[in-house]
């Protein structure tokens, strides 16, 4: 009875390390040009935001995104990538179309904080309908975020006029975007955007 449970323990730890070796799929990290055409980003007339490539903080392949921003009072801002933005050429490494969606339960990536407040991380799905997540930027550094798609919802407070506007998250995801939302100045880095199991 002892060697049945030692060999169905080490099956069972193979399974979950085999399952978790094809666990992943990189999107996006940031390589090549980073600028006004292969990023969409921009912000409201009161306030500043600079994207860039960081050779010296990075944590996939050789840069990640940096942003550079001052939000004021009543600004916003954005810093997206992926397919149908407004950037033909902002698109991901990875074709969304060759993603298996289905296997996949959250999306996450590498973030370098820097005690900046409020960050918020949007997806825009199929129907064209952006969903947020709050992120705290309560951190120094470089930590992995992991969000499970149930935990995004449609945001309230704007959405692109050609969302459908069904409040449900539809597959495939065809862009993300990050837009700081504490007012003040901030530099935030961003790399290794992958969607996972969970
Ligand atoms: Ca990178």
């Amino acid at each position: 009875m002892g060697v049945v449970l030692v060999v169905s323990g080490v099956l069972s730890y193979y399974f979950i390390a085999s399952r978790r070796a094809a666990g992943f799929v990189t999107l996006d990290s940031f390589e090549g040009r980073l600028d006004h055409k292969t990023v969409d980003y921009g912000s409201s007339d009161n306030s500043l935001l600079a994207v860039d490539a960081a050779q010296d903080i990075k944590m996939c392949g050789a840069q990640s995104l940096k942003l550079q921003y001052t939000l004021e009072a009543g600004g916003y801002m954005w810093c997206a990538r992926g397919y149908g933005l407004d950037v033909l050429n902002a698109v991901w490494e990875k074709d969304f179309q060759t993603i298996p969606w289905d296997q996949y339960n959250a999306i996450g990536f590498q973030m370098y904080g820097n005690q900046t407040g409020t960050v918020a991380f949007d997806i825009k799905d199929a129907g064209g309908e952006l969903h947020r997540y709050l992120i705290q930027d309560d951190f120094s550094g470089w930590k992995e975020i992991v969000i499970p798609f149930s935990q995004f919802k449609a945001r309230e407070d704007w959405q692109p006029q050609s969302a459908d506007g069904n409040k449900k998250l539809d597959f495939p995801v065809k862009s993300f975007q990050w837009e700081p939302k504490s007012v003040g100045q901030g530099v935030l880095y961003f790399d290794c955007v992958r969607v996972s199991r969970i």
